[in-house]
């Protein structure tokens, strides 16, 4: 009796025990096929797959799911080998094979672009659309071919000559495949479906406050690499001793002792470097000559890596960023960010913003504002942006959109957040002008969510321990009678400690901001992520008619000084440089789908608002000055 009960016990245990992680191993297996992201694609020489594809939307996903099983035709084609998947170039077999879709008579879509304003039907669309294009591809032996996506919202199926090459889930995060298996050198189908549903099980969930833009919205391009190829690469000073260049190379192979050539020319350092078991080099150099990387003097060098198979060249600017009390030490001298929040839209011409003339748009009006940092909201942008900021001496928080009500509790959304991290890091760690790695905004406070988020940090310090972590925290106005405190139990894990604060927008007039006062703590940075009020270009009126330029001056008034009441107050990123496109914002005559807490209107025009800000931002450069000594 004993026995049989101890048996049932251990069962009933293992039971359990699968359950609980039967979610998760179905989330390991999510982006199985899809090769490790690949470091520096942006200067590899590449095929670009830009420019026309052929385009077919399918809302309700005929050519994806079995209408009999709502089962995704792919799940039944793996279990039969002769299967070709549906809409993925399929030929009418006889005369009597109904094939309801044609990629060659079907309409044209650009890429990358989304198309909800490429197509105006599709302006509200959320659903599941199918581009084709074709192309010839001589690959030589001994090579492999690399199919690189930018990004593409939010689910991405991709097949090659009718064959599946992988899935990605991601609306705003690169990938790449390995093709070579499936190349033929001429006429390749690539047929992709892309599909941008909103849902609790995805990151961002239902709900957000800007364009769910759908489609193929980053440049897609081949990569031609050698069978061994240099996979990652961290190249920066050590902060704990800036006269030193610290960091890894890694080759795609996990072969020991293979030989890697890094210089930097300029300098004339030249190392030797020899892999692990792990096809991995560590490296310590010492780089004295070195000169820094400055807002101010955004000094780029080329840095080499070459090995008996394969060589590749980046721009790399070496700089320190470190707190001290609640002091942020660029270089270890004291600094202000002078910031402004962005979403990856360019309001002129309508849309994703993809390219790099998109970004110098951007950032030109920043750098107009006299800014020297830029939150990059809400989501991982092109890399144009963080490329960009490095030339231009623009600092630049990065963040993942863990925003508003995601679903804490469930492990397919974990991973989603967590596969967004590190990917942008993944990419970013090189660029100079990171300072910041930020894991959410707004996030309400509830139980699951705060070992979510600290389980992000171990994850991001994992990747790049040289960074700030943070993330836009919610304070708390009510509590204690005009005194605004940030209650959040995050608030110890970050290095910054952000908050977004609407006072004279969402709570009170702007004459609120002088009756307050913050309660901080004084031994970290304190910087407002957000703060703002909308106002239609050119509409006029009393300074207390909302809407209005004139309220929204006013409000920039009262708010800066405030914040210049702030001791540890080390920076702000203004809600936002330019109007932006939101389904939730529809009053009429005044938004019209438009979000208008812009400096900037959607036409290109500047609020009075923007002078506000920058003469503040000219004021805080000449209260800290730079010094650069070398
Ligand atoms: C916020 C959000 C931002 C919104 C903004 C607003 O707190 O972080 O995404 O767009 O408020 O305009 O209300």
């Amino acid at each position: 009796m004993k026995k049989i009960l101890k048996f049932r016990l251990k069962s009933e245990l293992t039971q359990v025990n699968l359950l609980s992680i039967l979610p998760w191993l179905f989330v390991l297996n999510l982006n199985a096929q899809s090769t490790p992201l690949i470091q520096n694609i942006h200067n590899r020489d590449a095929t670009s797959l830009n420019g026309h594809w052929k385009f077919v939307v399918d809302p309700y996903e005929t050519g994806y799911r079995n209408h009999r099983n709502w089962q995704p035709f792919d799940k039944v084609e793996s279990t039969k080998a002769s299967a070709k998947p549906y809409w993925t170039d399929r030929v009418a077999e006889s005369p009597t094979d109904r094939v309801e879709y044609n990629f060659n008579t079907s309409a044209e879509i650009l890429v990358p672009g989304d198309w909800n304003t490429q197509k105006p039907e599709l302006f509200y669309y959320e659903g599941s659309a199918w581009y084709r294009t074709t192309f010839d591809y001589n690959l030589p032996e001994n090579k492999k071919l690399i199919l690189y996506f930018g990004g593409a919202n939010y689910q991405t199926d991709v097949y090659l000559n009718g064959q599946k090459v992988g899935m990605h889930l991601g609306g705003y995060d690169p990938f790449n495949f390995d093709i070579t298996e499936l190349l033929q050198p001429e006429n390749n189908s690539l047929v992709v479906r892309v599909d941008n549903r909103r849902e609790d099980s995805r990151v961002p969930g239902l709900t957000s406050d800007w364009w769910n833009y759908g489609g193929l919205t980053r440049e897609v391009k081949l990569v031609e690499l050698p069978e061994t190829y240099i996979q990652d690469y961290r190249i920066q000073l050590d902060p704990k001793n800036p006269e030193n260049i610290k960091g890894f190379i890694k080759l795609n192979t996990g072969e020991a002792g293979q030989n890697i050539n890094l210089s930097i020319p300029e300098i004339k350092l030249e190392k030797q470097l020899v892999t692990n078991a792990e096809g991995k080099a560590e490296l310590s150099i010492s780089a004295k000559k070195i000169k820094k990387w400055y807002p101010e003097r955004p000094k780029l060098y080329d840095v080499k890596i070459t090995t008996s198979t394969d060589a590749i060249t980046d721009r790399i600017g070496f700089r320190t960023i470190e707190t001290k009390g609640a002091d942020i030490l660029l270089n270890g001298q004291s600094i202000f960010l002078r910031g402004i929040s962005l979403h990856e839209e360019n309001p002129i011409r309508g849309g994703r913003a993809y390219s790099k003339a998109d970004a110098r748009t951007l950032f030109g009006w920043a750098q107009e504002l006299n800014c020297n940092f830029v939150r990059l909201a809400h989501y991982p942008h092109n890399e144009y942006m963080p490329r960009l900021a490095d030339e231009l001496g623009i600092l630049l928080w990065e963040e993942i959109p863990v925003y508003w009500g995601i679903d804490y509790e469930n492990p397919v959304v974990f991973n989603q957040a967590k596969t967004q991290l590190e990917t942008l890091i993944q990419r970013d760690k090189n660029r100079a002008s990171v300072i910041i790695w930020s894991l959410a905004n707004e996030t309400p406070e509830v139980p699951s969510r705060l070992n979510f988020l600290r389980k992000l940090k171990s994850i991001a310090l994992n990747i790049d321990d040289t960074r700030f972590i943070s993330a836009a925290l919610e304070r708390d106005e009510k509590s204690k009678a005009d005194v605004v405190t940030i209650p959040d139990p995050f608030a110890e894990d970050v290095d910054i400690i952000a908050c977004n604060e609407y006072i004279g927008w969402y709570s009170g007039l702007p004459d609120r901001c002088d009756e307050v006062s913050w309660e901080l703590p004084d031994d970290k940075p304190f910087f407002i992520s957000e703060f703002g009020g909308g106002a239609l270009y050119n509409h006029r009126g009393d300074k207390l008619e909302r809407w209005t330029e004139d309220y929204q001056k006013y409000l920039y008034e009262r708010q800066i000084a405030m914040l210049k009441r702030i001791p540890t107050l080390r920076g702000s990123t203004p809600w936002i440089l330019i109007d932006f496109r939101s389904p939730r914002r529809n009053l009429p005559l005044i938004q019209d789908g438009w979000n208008r807490k812009g400096l900037i209107s959607n036409g290109g025009f500047k609020k009075e608002a923007y002078w506000v800000l920058k003469s503040f931002y000219d004021e805080m450069e000449k209260q800290y000055p730079v010094n650069i000594k070398d």
